[in-house]
C-alpha cells in the first residue's frame, strides 16, 4: 500500500495496470481524465493498448471510445491511436498519431465545445459510460479523492461511469491538496439553478472529488510526470501581436471601457497565446485575474512576478522548467490558483457574468471576421475547437490572433472566405496579426472587411484581398459581398501548388 491510498477497501483493489486494463470490455465508452497534457492516466491506457495489440494479432477486433477533458499525451491518445484502438474520440485532441488517424478517416472525432461535454453526457446524448479511468493524487480514508493537475470532466465521469479505475500518481506534490474547487450544484433542466460564482477565483465547491467506492474495480499506482508542454520562445511576430493587444487594452482602460486592472483573462493553447501573456509581464497592468481553462507557462509567470493576483483554470499545463518552479513554490501557487471542473471554468453563464477577456489563436480568418480554428485547407483537422467558442461568444472582449502568414509566407491567414467556420463573424470582436489590430466592434460587414484588410493582412496578400473585395462590391450593393466561384480559390491554389500566391 502507499500513504496516498488511505481507504482500506480501496487499498485492497491495488493491482497492476495490465490487470486493470483486462477489466475493460471491447467497445466500451471510457471516460478518461486529462486536459491539455495534464492529469491524464499514464499506465492503464498503455496497458490497454498492449492488450488491444495482442487481440488484433489474434484476429479479434477490439476498439474503445475515448472521452476526455481535452488533449492528453503520447501515453494515452498516442498509444491507443497507434494500435488502431480508438473507434471514437471526443472532445479535444492534439496528438500527432491520433490526428493522422482522424484525418485518414479511421477515428470518428467529435469536436465539441468543452463546456458542452459534461452536460451532453448527463443529457444522455453520448450514450452510457462503462468505465472511467481517472488520475488522482490520493485517496482519503473516507474514499474522497484528491484531484490531479487537471480536473476536466472527472467529476462527471466518476458520477456517470458504471465502473471506475483510479490511477494514484505519487509524483505531483501532495501539497496540491486544497487547490481544487469541485462544484456539485449542477443539475439538468428543468431543475438547473444559477451558479453563484461572482468573482474569478471564488470557491463555491469542495476540494475533493467524490466516488462511490463500490464502483471502483481497480487502483493502479503510478509515479510519473505530466507531458512536458514546451513552448517556442516568443519570436518577433508573437511579440508584435502581444504589443498590439496591450496597446489596445491600455486604450480601453483610458477611455473607461475597462477597469484599471482589466477583467479576468482567458488565454488559449499554443505558442502565440502563451506569448501574449508573456507580453503582459511588461505591460502597464497590475492585479490581473485569470479565468481560463488551461494555465500555461505565461500565466504562471504573471502570478510569480506579482502581475496577476490569482487565477482560475481547469488544468495546469507547463514546460519542465515552469513545472519545477511550480513544485518548488507549491504553497505560494496553491494560494493563488483554483482548479475547477471544465463545465465551470468554461461555463457561458460565468464567462459572461465575470466579463472575461478571451484571447484565442486561430488557423485563419476571412475578411468578414469568420474564424477557422481547426481545419487546414478546409478538411484536415489540426486539434479541435476546445474552449475557444465558450469564451469567444460569451466574453466581454473576444480576440482572435494569428501570424498574418503561415508556411514561410506562402499561406495567408487572412483569406476571402474561411475554408471551415468555427466562430462566426458574430462572435469575433477583435482580430490581431503582427501587422496590426482590427477592432470590429460596431462595424457592418463591409466596414469590417476594409479594416481587416488594412490592419491585419500581410503586404504580400493585402492588394489581392483588396482586389477581391473591390470586385465583389462592384457586382452591386450586397450585405456581405462575395464572388462565390472565387471565394475559396486561394485554398484550391494552395492545394495544387503549395502556395496561395498567384
Ligand atoms: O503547423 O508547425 O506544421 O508548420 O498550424 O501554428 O503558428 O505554431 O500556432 O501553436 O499558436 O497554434 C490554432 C492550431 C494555433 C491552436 C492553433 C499551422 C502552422 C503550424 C500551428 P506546422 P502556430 P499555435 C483553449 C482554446 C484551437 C483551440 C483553442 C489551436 C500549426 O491555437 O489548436 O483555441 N486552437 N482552444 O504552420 C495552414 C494556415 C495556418 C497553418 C497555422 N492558415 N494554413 N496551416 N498553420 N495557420 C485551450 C483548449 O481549448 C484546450
Amino acid at each position: 500500500s502507499s500513504p496516498r491510498i488511505q481507504h482500506p477497501g480501496l487499498a485492497q483493489k491495488i493491482m497492476s495496470a495490465a490487470e486493470a486494463a483486462a477489466l475493460i470490455p471491447a467497445g466500451a465508452n471510457i471516460g478518461m481524465s486529462g486536459f491539455t497534457g495534464a492529469g491524464y492516466p499514464k499506465q492503464v491506457p498503455q496497458a490497454l493498448a498492449a492488450r488491444i495489440e495482442a487481440e488484433h494479432a489474434a484476429g479479434r477486433p477490439f476498439q474503445v471510445n475515448v472521452w476526455t477533458g481535452a488533449s492528453t499525451a503520447p501515453e494515452l491518445d498516442g498509444a491507443l491511436a497507434k494500435v488502431n484502438g480508438i473507434h471514437q474520440r471526443l472532445p479535444f485532441q492534439s496528438d500527432p498519431i491520433c490526428r493522422d488517424k482522424i484525418n485518414a478517416g479511421e477515428v470518428h472525432y467529435l469536436d465539441i465545445h468543452l463546456s458542452h461535454v459534461a452536460q451532453h453526457a448527463w443529457f444522455g446524448f453520448l450514450g452510457p459510460m462503462q468505465v472511467a479511468v481517472v488520475e488522482v493524487l490520493g485517496i482519503l480514508p473516507d474514499g474522497r479523492l484528491i484531484p490531479s493537475s487537471a480536473v476536466g470532466n472527472n467529476k462527471t465521469w466518476l458520477e456517470i461511469a458504471d465502473k471506475v479505475i483510479l490511477e494514484v500518481n505519487s509524483l505531483p506534490p501532495i501539497e496540491m491538496e486544497g487547490m481544487h474547487d469541485i462544484y456539485y450544484g449542477t443539475a439538468i433542466p428543468p431543475r438547473r439553478q444559477p451558479i453563484h460564482l461572482t468573482q474569478a477565483t471564488e470557491r463555491i465547491g469542495e476540494p475533493y472529488l467524490r466516488v462511490d467506492p463500490s464502483k471502483v474495480i481497480a487502483v493502479v499506482q503510478t509515479h510519473q510526470r505530466d507531458r512536458d508542454t514546451a513552448f517556442a520562445k516568443p519570436d518577433a511576430v508573437s511579440n508584435q501581436i502581444a504589443a498590439h493587444i496591450i496597446d489596445f487594452l491600455a486604450h480601453e482602460v483610458k477611455v473607461g471601457r475597462l477597469p484599471k486592472n482589466m477583467l479576468p483573462l482567458q488565454s488559449g493553447v499554443g505558442n502565440v497565446a502563451n506569448a501574449v501573456l508573456t507580453g503582459l509581464l511588461d505591460g502597464p497592468f497590475d492585479e490581473l485575474l485569470g479565468f481560463t481553462e488551461v494555465l500555461q507557462d505565461g500565466m504562471l509567470e504573471l502570478i510569480k512576478r506579482g502581475k496577476m493576483t490569482a487565477a482560475s483554470a481547469t488544468a495546469i499545463s507547463l514546460s519542465s522548467e515552469a513545472l519545477k518552479d511550480f513544485n518548488e513554490h507549491i504553497a505560494f501557487y496553491r494560494d493563488r490558483i483554483v482548479l475547477r471542473p471544465q463545465e465551470i471554468s468554461n461555463h457561458p453563464e460565468l464567462v459572461r457574468r465575470l466579463g472575461v477577456i478571451a484571447m484565442n489563436a486561430m488557423i485563419e480568418a476571412d475578411i468578414y471576421g469568420n474564424i477557422n480554428s481547426t481545419h487546414v485547407m478546409g478538411s484536415a483537422m489540426m486539434n479541435g475547437i476546445g474552449g475557444s467558442g465558450d469564451y469567444a461568444r460569451n466574453g466581454y472582449l473576444s480576440f482572435f490572433v494569428t501570424p498574418s502568414v503561415a508556411k514561410g509566407g506562402k499561406v495567408s491567414c487572412i483569406v476571402p472566405m474561411v475554408s471551415h467556420v468555427d466562430h462566426t463573424e458574430h462572435d469575433t470582436q477583435i482580430i490581431v496579426t503582427e501587422q496590426g489590430l482590427a477592432d470590429l466592434r460596431g462595424l457592418s460587414p463591409r466596414q469590417r472587411a476594409q479594416v481587416i484588410i488594412d490592419k491585419c493582412a500581410h503586404p504580400d496578400f493585402r492588394p489581392l484581398l483588396q482586389d477581391y473585395f473591390d470586385r465583389a462590391r462592384s457586382k452591386g450593393a450586397q450585405h456581405t459581398p462575395h464572388i462565390l466561384g472565387e471565394a475559396l480559390s486561394w485554398h484550391e491554389r494552395c492545394l495544387a501548388t503549395g502556395s496561395m500566391l498567384p
